[in-house]
């Protein structure tokens, strides 16, 4: 690794060998255990964090409450102003941070770079609401009165992200949160944990050349464990959530049962549908880079292929010739298109479900496997497989974080094809390939697609922060990152001012005293 710059990029981040991993800003503190991180790209220990203690953790709170205070009757756009400074370190730390995001993640280094470019549009995107927090003036029914609505910060956020956007996911909360007012706790992945030091480093920078309490920005790092003092924590209005739908189905019940919001973006199951008239030359990068992109490990990476019977035989056959064509190999080396999964676990899983896949009658078109020898000794790289299967398959209607591709046959209309694609449980991405107007806006009707997300003549994956990003049914119902989704992170308030010298009283009702 060290001869694509690791170590250099490490230094700039301000990453060392051993990281105190729970933090509010430059004053450090942890007690806990020693939280090793090794790069899946050559197995090797990239540097240590130490984990969240229960006292550690008390401590971060009190900084943040703190700092909520403060923070909160600071106006909006001078809070974008501290946002766009972040947005800019980033511009300037583009290259080590997708690096390291690269290394300790292991997707390609193009991809690093692309989820660090994530980081500065939604800066630069909330930079512009951060004067668009607008309330609305609603039309009271009584003489001299007038109703407003007007949004307030909401608090501290807890944002619990996964490994595979180590440092994407974060910054669309954050960024959002901070024009909003709010503060917030962040537990990383502890798959990940170096690339949230490399981000509170940066922060806390920031907020220290501005003269901002630290405790704006705060992380926390462990397992599940330090997951839960955040979801049970009465101090924590809202938690945001990125990760499987089995973190989800837990962390949603546990802020529910305390009456606190959650924000979920879990697990998708997304497939693309490939209609008679859909453009080959479209079709199979989409397809492809959907597939095996991030080595299978985006939410929106796409499961399924679903392909009109009469196309099937062509657009199959294209595809596993692309497959052909893909490089697996150091994600660093930009030649590759293809690293490693994120550990041995992660591969096991991938094996298990090709063996399951096999079982329930699959018919396998690129074999999977484990690769071996010089330059995989870490053991975490994979092949990406190709199988024909049927919808119905347990295996088929689970989310398996690997690039494992099912292709099904459609008959008859494109109807057939969209029941299908909504035939499972989760609900994030999905996307149709077709020259068909009819069949387009079929498939983005209420009738069409059930998905946060439905694309035409794109892949499932590559989301721009524009957009509401998330999805329905056990993709857990939040938006995050563009259109609308900072009301999230404020709370709405309802305004009736008397401005008369009488008191009518709603719904026509009489009092008289
Ligand atoms: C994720 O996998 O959790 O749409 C996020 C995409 C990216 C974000 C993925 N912009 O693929």
């Amino acid at each position: 690794a060290q001869q694509f710059g690791i170590a250099e990029a490490l230094k700039q981040l301000g990453v060392k060998d051993i990281n105190p991993g729970s933090s509010t800003g430059s004053n450090w503190f942890a007690n806990g255990e020693i939280i090793e991180s090794y790069s899946p790209v050559d197995g090797q220990l990239i540097g240590k964090v130490q984990a969240t203690t229960a006292a550690d953790y008390e401590k971060v709170m009190a900084a943040a409450t703190e700092a909520f205070k403060e923070f909160r009757t600071m106006p909006a756009p001078k809070r974008g102003e501290i946002v766009r400074q972040f947005g800019n370190k980033l511009r300037e730390l583009k290259e080590p941070l997708g690096k390291l995001v690269s290394y300790e993640m292991g997707k390609s280094l193009q991809e690093g770079y692309g989820e660090v470019q994530e980081m500065i549009d939604i800066c630069d995107f909330a930079v512009g609401l951060s004067r668009q927090l607008n309330g609305q003036v609603i039309p009271s029914e009584r003489p001299g009165h007038v109703m407003r609505e007007q949004w307030h910060p909401i608090g501290v956020v807890g944002i619990i992200s996964a490994f595979n956007f180590p440092v994407a996911v974060w910054s669309w909360n954050t960024a959002l949160a901070w024009i909003c007012g709010d503060v917030c706790v962040w537990k990383a992945s502890e798959k990940a944990p170096l690339c949230s030091i490399a981000c509170q480093n940066i922060i806390a920078d920031i907020l220290k050349e501005n003269g901002l309490p630290e405790g704006i920005s705060c992380i926390v790092n462990g397992d599940y464990k330090v997951g839960e003092m955040i979801t049970t924590d009465t101090r924590i209005p809202l938690v945001s959530a990125t990760g499987s739908t089995r973190m989800g189905r837990i962390v949603g019940a546990k802020v529910a049962e305390r009456f606190g919001k959650s924000l979920l973006e879990l697990g998708g199951n997304n497939a693309i549908i490939i209609t008679p008239t859909a453009d080959l030359k479209v079709v199979v990068p989409g397809a492809v880079f959907g597939a095996v992109g991030t080595c299978g490990q985006r939410c929106t990476s796409t499961r399924r292929l679903i392909i009109h019977e009469s196309v099937y035989d062509t657009v199959r056959d294209a595809i596993v010739g692309a497959y052909g064509q893909i490089k697996i190999g150091n994600p660093l080396d930009e030649k590759n298109h293809v690293g490693p999964l994120i550990d041995t676990d992660a591969v096991n899983t991938y094996l298990a479900a090709i063996e399951k896949a096999k079982a329930e009658g699959g018919n396998v078109l690129v074999e999977g496997g484990v690769l071996t020898g010089e330059g995989f000794e870490s053991g975490c790289y994979v092949k990406p497989a190709i199988i024909e299967a049927e919808n119905h398959f347990e295996i088929v209607q689970h989310e398996t974080f690997a690039p494992i591709l099912y292709l099904m046959k459609y008959s008859g209309e494109v109807e057939n094809a969209i029941e299908l694609q909504n035939g499972v449980a989760q609900g994030l991405s999905s996307s149709i390939m077709t020259n068909s107007m009819k069949e387009a806006e079929k498939f983005l009707s209420y009738a069409g697609s059930d998905c946060g997300i439905a694309n035409v003549n794109i892949g499932t994956s590559g989301a721009e922060i524009g957009g509401a990003f998330g999805g329905e049914k056990e993709t857990g119902g939040g938006r995050e990152s563009g259109s609308d989704a900072w009301k999230v992170y404020m709370r709405r308030q309802t305004n009736t001012v008397n401005y008369s010298d009488q008191l009518p009283l709603a719904q026509g009702i009489k009092f008289d005293l």
